[in-house]
């Protein structure tokens, strides 16, 4: 049986044997001389089962197109492990396309914990929605939420009440919330991506013809409603 101690050091070793080489070695410090950043998860690929492959190819194309309208912002891609599919295979495409590494990279942590427990200061988050803007549900939705307390939940109704797959509504996070107290973050901007689950709504029964159509979309919104907020 694992004690609480070895769990602890397991944690430590996984984050030790990761490529990700953390904050203070990559000058991605959060300074107040540093642009904004939005930190965002790799839509539908858990819950909404969006083949990894694919999905990689449209992150780094769609990032790839926000490169000249970045000015001193940054774009980091965020899991909660270093074996991470999603990340280790954008990592390599963005490497092969010759990305600028200090305005697009990868980062391992959770996404409602990056400045308090990984020194990353991301003043915005994505969401990984569903399509009613619900808390719960499990995932990156659930610990959004549950991180910001009931003010997401209020502040999320003022600006929508749905959304369509492949579109994002940018929210303004109240400084009540201990998502902007402790992490710093003032936005969520929640995007609905493709599903692919039978068990869930709106599923595309794998026509992933209008599968990428939207993801590609929901990447599209999302950048663009950050370049909202920060220009
Ligand atoms: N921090 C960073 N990344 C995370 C975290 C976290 N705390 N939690 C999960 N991820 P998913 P989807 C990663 O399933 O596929 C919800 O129930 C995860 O490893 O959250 O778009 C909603 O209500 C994966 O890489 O989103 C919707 O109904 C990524 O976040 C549905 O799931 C997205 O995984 C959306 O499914």
């Amino acid at each position: 049986k694992e004690t609480a101690s070895s769990l602890t050091r397991t944690a430590r070793e996984e984050v030790k044997s990761c490529q990700d080489p953390g904050v203070s070695s990559i000058s991605h410090n959060g300074s107040s001389s540093d642009g904004p950043i939005l930190a965002f998860p790799s839509i539908s690929t858990a819950d909404f089962q969006f083949d990894h492959d694919k999905a990689s190819d449209i992150i780094v194309e769609k990032v790839e197109e926000s490169m000249d309208k970045l000015g001193n912002t940054k774009l980091v891609l965020v899991d909660l492990t270093c074996r991470s599919k999603i990340l280790s295979l954008v990592r390599a495409k963005a490497a092969q396309k010759n990305i600028n590494p200090k305005k697009f990279f990868t980062f391992v942590g959770d996404i409602t914990k990056l400045y308090s427990e990984r020194g990353l200061r991301c003043t915005v988050i994505a969401n990984a929605a569903n399509w009613r803007l619900k808390p719960g549900g499990g995932g990156v939705n659930a610990a959004i939420f549950n991180a910001s307390g009931p003010d997401l939940e209020v502040a999320t109704k003022e600006q929508a009440k749905s959304l369509v797959p492949g579109s994002a509504v940018v929210v303004p996070l109240p400084s009540t919330s201990p998502l902007s107290s402790k992490e710093g973050v003032t936005h969520v901007i929640h995007v609905l991506g493709p599903n692919m689950n039978p068990q869930r709504p709106n599923c595309l029964d794998g026509d992933y013809v209008k599968g990428r159509q939207i993801l590609q979309k929901a990447y599209t919104s999302l950048f663009e409603g950050f370049l909202s907020i920060v220009s």
